[in-house]
């Protein structure tokens, strides 16, 4: 029996997953015939709202993404039909997860090309808002940019930054990247500011927020910025970083050796969420930056 991984300190309660079967990597079978009828509606009214939203505030890769995937939006996805996919397009597969994982084996799955998917979905109570990972999250989230190269060797690269950052004291400023791209991160485009980030395109309400609302700061992507920037878990964000492209993060977290970064940060400090700093590039409105 595997033990749980230790909640992050953020979180305050219990983690819901069932860990008692996983495998010594955390993975456990999908058994995908014990989805109740009650399971794939919560799916299908997920899906249905959020692919909706998405035509609006996704980055068209994200939807080229969700395209080549071919999902019913009847019934939550088989994991081997996503992976027969995946597969082509980027060499990635999915494995199936309890819930989150602790980040040494995290970090290993996506150096291997495997992201982790949580097995189970929320219920009716919690459409809105969820803090853990559930399935919606991470297939959702998560799997359509899995099927841009670009994007899909970036994610490899942070699972193999992993060990790396913590020889030298730092997952705490490698996370911020992950936090700051991966799941909350904003792209420039033809049509003004889009989303691309999962924890974003999951949520309903911040999928709106991030790009309409005149709450947030929006500041033009910087990796050491970002790796000295705090974050929130529990509300919508009060900053975003705005890329450039999919090349932009790629090289960024490729090219850069980050252990000089680690070695001058990693025990100051962090930057606030709400702070601004004067070299920051700031987007006044997201819907008038081209
Ligand atoms: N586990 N299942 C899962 N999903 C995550 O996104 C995740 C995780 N474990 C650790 C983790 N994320 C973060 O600590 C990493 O970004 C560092
Ligand atoms: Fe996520």
């Amino acid at each position: 029996m595997m033990r749980p991984p230790q909640a992050p300190s953020q979180h305050q309660q219990q983690l819901r997953g069932n860990y008692a079967q996983a495998a010594d990597d955390y993975t456990v079978p999908q058994d995908w015939q014990h989805y109740s009828a009650d399971e794939h509606d919560i799916w299908r009214l997920l899906f249905e709202r959020q692919l909706q939203l998405a035509h609006t505030y996704a980055t068209p890769e994200f939807i080229a993404g969700m395209d080549k995937l071919g999902l019913s939006t009847q019934q939550i996805p088989k994991f081997d039909d996503t992976n027969k996919i995946l597969r082509r397009l980027t060499g990635w597969k999915i494995v199936a997860v309890p819930g989150l994982i602790p980040e040494d084996h995290f970090f290993a799955h996506l150096a291997q090309r495997q992201f982790p998917v949580s097995v189970w979905i929320r219920g009716r109570n919690e459409l809105e808002y969820l803090v853990e990972p559930d399935l919606f999250h991470d297939f959702f989230g998560h799997v359509p940019m899995l099927t841009h190269p670009v994007f899909a060797r970036f994610m490899q690269a942070y699972g193999t930054a992993g060990p790396k950052a913590k020889a030298l004291g730092a997952v705490h400023m490698l996370a911020r990247l992950y936090w700051y791209t991966v799941e909350f991160g904003l792209i420039r485009t033809s049509h003004g500011l889009k989303a691309y980030g999962a924890g974003i395109l999951s949520s309903p309400g911040e999928t709106v927020y991030s790009i309409d609302s005149l709450l947030p700061h929006r500041i033009a992507f910087d990796l050491t910025r970002v790796l000295r920037t705090e974050y929130l878990i529990d509300d919508y964000q009060q900053l975003y970083f705005v890329l450039d492209s999919f090349e932009q993060l790629f090289h960024a977290g490729y090219d850069t050796d980050f252990a000089p970064l680690y070695q001058q940060y990693a025990q100051s400090p962090g930057i606030a969420p709400h702070q601004l700093l004067p070299e920051d590039h700031e987007f006044v409105d997201a819907r008038l930056t081209l």
